[in-house]
């Protein structure tokens, strides 16, 4: 009779002993899936706060006006020297610089503290300054075969630093004032004397 009541101790015990570690397994189940959860959530709550701030930076940085270059020196495709646009890949040619045209994304072609004094307040490498210093041109407009200045100067060899005539150019002495030492290849055999010999017509092809 006394020698069961230990047995079903034992049992009682082992039992419990069992319940105990299943209950122990569950609350650790529960407690991992629980962190699991949490994890997860805090990974996402992370992302998506990322995503805002990448968002918010972009927004900014798309926001904030172009940086004016420090030089406005540039090489035209055509070789002139030209002016620097804010986006720093705009090379105008001078004469698109006070022209009354927008030539560049912000209209800083055009600003006033450029065009509100010309040609002082250009850079001088837009400019040309005739033989006569009351007059000036743009820098590219020299050495391109018009008689620009008025006077020749900008197609001189010594003022302008003028190599020849242009390309497509026949050089000899032209009859009209527009042209200086050269003549559109344009104007040979048309039946018109361009040049004062006659070579427009004669010998030019
Ligand atoms: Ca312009
Ligand atoms: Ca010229
Ligand atoms: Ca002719």
């Amino acid at each position: 009779m006394n020698r069961t009541y230990p047995q079903r101790r034992s049992m009682d015990a082992t039992s419990l002993g069992s319940t105990v570690s299943m209950l122990s397994r569950e609350e650790k189940d529960a407690c991992c899936g629980c962190s699991r959860k949490c994890v997860c959530v805090i990974g996402v709550i992370l992302i998506l706060m990322m995503i805002i701030a990448a968002a918010i930076v972009c927004s900014v940085l798309l926001a904030l006006p172009a940086r004016t270059p420090e030089s406005r020196y540039c090489l035209t495709s055509a070789n002139y020297t030209g002016f620097l646009c804010d986006d720093r890949k705009t090379c105008l040619l001078p004469s698109q610089v006070c022209n009354s045209a927008v030539d560049c994304g912000n209209g800083e072609d055009e600003a006033t503290s450029l065009c509100s004094n010309l040609p002082e307040n250009l850079p001088g490498y837009l400019i040309f300054r005739c033989g006569n210093p009351q007059f000036w041109i743009y820098s590219n407009l020299k050495c391109n075969g018009i008689n620009n200045c008025g006077d020749c100067s900008d197609e001189s060899a010594s003022l302008a630093s003028c190599s020849s005539c242009p390309s497509n150019w026949w050089a000899c002495t032209p009859v009209l004032y527009q042209y200086c030492y050269c003549i559109p290849t344009s104007l040979c055999r048309n039946g018109v004397q361009d040049c004062a010999n006659w070579s427009d017509e004669y010998v030019c092809k």
